[in-house]
């Protein structure tokens, strides 16, 4: 795969010593992904719209898949925030999406991936992301906390996506703010629409909440928010849809 291989050539050519000094002398300032993503009185429903040419579950969702136009027009439609796919193997996405996107859009931006080491995590941040994603179920306890204050060192947000009760406890020992349940059980990409239901009461009330994967629909998107949901992850049904506007982002 030519693609993971342009990432070890990366890796190769600067280490992630030579990443962190060019952090360290450049200016990469991350915008307050929080008060974009916590539901309030003025506008209680908050959207986080993603950029995704194809997934594992899937296959290809979007033909002709223009990742900027894509954004522009989740940019222009009221999202509170962009997620980008940047995983190349099983979601065709790419890092460098990340820097285009960055470069007309005002509100945070993603980097969903894979992530799995530090190395991405600064990469993420010198590529134009605002926040990353973790995935309870992928990371043990002491990677899942060591990666989470890594990126909190470098002024990045966190989402850290859990599925079941046993990564709602990891990601509350590891000190998360922002917990995204996934609908979508990443081994058998079974959907469990129910799981906010069982999951959300047992999530301290100072949580942002993200309900991941599966929502197309207004009437669950109400639902949702009424238990507790502050913001909505959304790519499958946007990307099908020929044209966002008059559709869930008002
Ligand atoms: C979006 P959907 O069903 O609206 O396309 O789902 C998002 O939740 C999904 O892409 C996702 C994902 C992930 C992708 C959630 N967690 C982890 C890759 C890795």
């Amino acid at each position: 795969n030519k693609t993971i291989e342009d990432l070890n050539l990366r890796k190769q050519t600067i280490s992630l010593e030579e990443l962190e000094l060019k952090i360290k002398e450049g200016s990469y300032k991350t915008k307050d992904v929080k008060s974009f993503l916590k539901s309030s009185k003025d506008e209680p429903i908050r959207i986080i719209a993603e950029v995704k040419k194809a997934s594992p579950s899937k296959g290809i969702i979007k033909e002709n898949f223009d990742p900027i136009s894509i954004a522009k027009e989740y940019n222009d439609n009221g999202a509170n925030a962009i997620s980008v796919l940047t995983e190349s193997h099983f979601f065709l996405g790419d890092l460098n999406y990340l820097k285009e996107i960055k470069k007309f859009t005002n509100i945070p931006l993603l980097r969903k991936d894979f992530i799995v080491d530090k190395y991405q995590i600064a990469e993420a941040l010198v590529y134009g992301a605002d926040f990353v994603l973790l995935i309870a179920k992928a990371l043990n306890q002491d990677e899942l906390n060591s990666l989470y204050s890594y990126a909190r060192s470098l002024d990045l947000e966190v989402l850290v996506e859990i599925h079941d009760l046993e990564d709602l406890e990891k990601s509350l020992k590891c000190g998360a703010d922002i917990i995204g349940i996934n609908h979508r059980n990443l081994k058998t990409f079974e959907m469990d629409m129910t799981l906010c239901d069982k999951l959300i009461p047992l999530i301290p009330r100072d949580k942002i909440i993200v309900a991941e994967s599966g929502v197309s629909d207004i009437e669950v998107i109400k639902r949702l928010h009424g238990i507790g949901a502050d913001s909505f992850l959304i790519g499958e049904h946007f990307m099908r849809v020929p044209s966002i506007k008059n559709e869930l982002l008002k």
